[in-house]
């Protein structure tokens, strides 16, 4: 699937510091030591509705890690998927009255816009569900030929006669739990409302995850050889894409923290069912969630604030990334006006200190910002930096001839920021 064009990344002066990040299934700091390619995967969109805060906060996360990666001396070999046929895309769209491929193309060409509007620099293979069909009927027909799924009769009337759908095993599965380290109550607890079908009569255990949907009526489906015709359940899509563009144990997964469980758990348990090693990602690294007025922002909730739409009340991109640079990844923060016309003071203020010719001396703000990026991605560390700076510059001036330029470059390369 075409993805959107990537930024311009300037050299920065220097060498970048090895990164560190918060691992969710160690619980704990990880050092990443990727050799000459960091390769890293993050859950992309199910295109039914606009790109919001919460999702653009994802996405420059994910970006600022790709950037210190870079910075590190790594290349970054970075996969992000699209959920392009699932229940929620196929629902909303049954809603409107709309074709779903009309829908998650528009969704997606306006997910293009928005990220390349926020200088997300672009995955190197970006893949659609619905590409991805092949890669996972042959992991679903490897599953059950080796008795790690099974399968569980359509009721009648309700698919070709005979048809099954087919589910994950996992009592075959020793890694289940490894990602979030969650016990079963609260797996059980939300299960149900992240796309889980506990009550499913023939299941195992009430927690495995679906792997392949016959199909029924009214509903796209795709050859599956001896699966028969249907469709790949959620988890499957990213378990196949990864390991198809990345390998078992690449370094980083990521997504929000409303994907460990389950789809972060059942997608590494999967990989670790197919390719019967492990572990599927070195650090599970996770966005907190974004809210407005005192809940998670969703879709499915309806309570958005799109990037589309403040970028067409003429609001500067910059700013929304810089709102988003504001809140550390791992604190969960709420979005309100607050936020942006804080962002747009310290952009107006930025270009003012960073618009002359000579200024403080550069080399410890660039230390500085690179030490707090390197460190569990510190972006606000990293901005204070930044406004110490600047507003050294514009009290005292400086007599550094080029050091605006450097600071300037160092705030586009490491943070994403144009100025
Ligand atoms: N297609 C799946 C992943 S395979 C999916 O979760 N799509 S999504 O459109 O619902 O979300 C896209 C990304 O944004 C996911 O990584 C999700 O964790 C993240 N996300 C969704 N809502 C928020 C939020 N309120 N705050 C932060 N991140 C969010
Ligand atoms: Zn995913």
């Amino acid at each position: 699937m075409k993805s959107w064009p990537s930024p311009f990344i300037p050299a920065v002066p220097g060498n970048g510091l090895p990164v560190r990040v918060h691992d969710t299934a160690s619980g704990d700091l990880c050092l990443l030591t990727p050799g000459p390619t960091a390769r890293m995967y993050v859950c992309g969109i199910t295109p039914y509705d606009a790109t919001h805060m919460g999702h653009a906060a994802t996405y420059v996360t994910f970006d600022l890690l790709g950037r210190a990666l870079r910075d590190a001396g790594h290349e970054v070999l970075y996969v992000q998927n699209v959920t392009d046929v699932d229940e929620p895309l196929l629902a909303r769209a049954h809603r409107d009255g709309v074709e779903w491929q009309a829908l998650a193309a528009a969704e997606i060409a306006l997910f293009r816009e928005d990220m390349t509007a926020l200088g997300v620099i672009a995955p190197d293979h970006y893949i659609g569900a619905v590409e991805g069909v092949p890669s996972v009927v042959k992991a679903v027909t490897a599953l059950l030929a080796g008795g790690t799924a099974y399968r569980v009769k359509v009721p009648e009337g309700e698919g070709a006669p005979g048809a099954s759908d087919i589910y994950f095993d996992l009592s075959s599965a020793p890694d289940f739990g490894s990602v979030s380290s969650w016990d079963r109550d609260q797996m059980m607890a939300v299960f149900a409302e992240r796309g889980g079908d506990p009550g499913r009569l023939g299941k195992r255990d009430q927690l495995d995850p679906l792997l392949w949907r016959a199909e029924r009526a009214g509903e796209p489906s795709w050859p599956g050889g001896e699966l028969g015709e249907g469709r790949p359940g959620w988890h499957i899509e990213c378990t196949t894409i990864a390991l198809d563009y990345l390998g078992m144990t690449f370094d980083v997964q990521g997504g929000g923290t409303d994907l460990i469980f389950p789809h972060h758990e059942m997608s590494a348990v999967q990989a670790c069912g197919i390719t019967g090693t492990s572990p599927f990602a070195r650090a599970f690294v996770h966005q907190a969630m974004v809210g407005l007025d005192g809940e998670k922002m969703s879709k499915s909730r309806g309570n958005l604030v799109l990037v589309s739409t403040l970028r067409h009340c003429g609001v500067d991109p910059m700013a929304i990334r810089l709102a988003v640079l504001a809140h550390h990844y791992r604190t969960p923060w709420e979005w309100d006006g607050e936020v942006l016309l804080d962002a747009q003071e310290r952009l107006a203020t930025w270009r003012a200190g960073l618009s002359g010719n000579g200024g403080p001396p550069a080399d410890a703000a660039i230390a500085r910002i690179r030490e707090c990026m390197a460190d569990d991605l510190d972006a606000p560390g990293a901005l204070a930096a930044v406004d110490e700076w600047v507003s050294q510059s514009l009290s005292k001036g400086g007599t550094e001839i080029g050091s605006p330029g450097v600071v300037g470059r160092t705030v586009d390369a490491l943070l994403g920021i144009r100025l």
